[in-house]
């Protein structure tokens, strides 16, 4: 449907938060941990789509490898769907990998799944569904 959300991987949230406000002139609208993900997140509002800053909060967090191995920067795109379940149906029999078998729950009231970035160019593709 759109882009929901960019996601970035940072070092430190709080001095990110800083510089992301100064940047937008505006200050994040809320922060959030999903400890299931192993990070700490904040967002922003950018006209429709948000940007989501993301700290690890473990050394085996996803954000925590990202950053080891590739340093700060772009970590995913997220695009909103109406329905994940059939989506993710819909591009597995197109043979993309999905990384989760069944949709999880991510920050921002969201039912999240990632595709593998091996298969889409590089990117980390997120789809988020809002839950109702
Ligand atoms: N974007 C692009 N490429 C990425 C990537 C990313 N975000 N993360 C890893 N990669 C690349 C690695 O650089 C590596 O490339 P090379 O083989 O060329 O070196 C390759 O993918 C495999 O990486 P890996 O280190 O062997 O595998 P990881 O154990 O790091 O897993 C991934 C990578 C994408 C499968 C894993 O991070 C994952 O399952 N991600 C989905 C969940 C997630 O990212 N959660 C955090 C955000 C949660 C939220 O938004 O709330």
């Amino acid at each position: 449907m759109k882009v929901e959300h960019i996601g970035i991987a940072v070092k430190n949230l709080a001095s990110s938060n800083e510089l992301f406000s100064k940047l937008f002139g505006q200050e994040h609208y809320k922060v959030e941990s999903v400890v299931s993900e192993g990070v700490s997140t904040s967002f922003f509002m950018c006209g429709e789509t948000k940007v989501e800053l993301l700290e690890a909060t473990n050394p085996e967090s996803a954000i925590a490898k990202f950053i080891d191995k590739r340093g700060e920067g772009i970590h995913h795109i997220a695009f909103e769907v109406e329905d994940i379940y059939a989506e993710m149906k819909r591009l597995e029999a197109e043979g993309f990998q999905i990384l989760n078998p069944e949709p999880k729950r991510g920050a921002d009231n969201k039912l999240i799944c990632f595709l593998h970035p091996k298969g889409t160019n590089g990117v980390l593709v997120e789809l988020c569904q809002n839950i109702k």
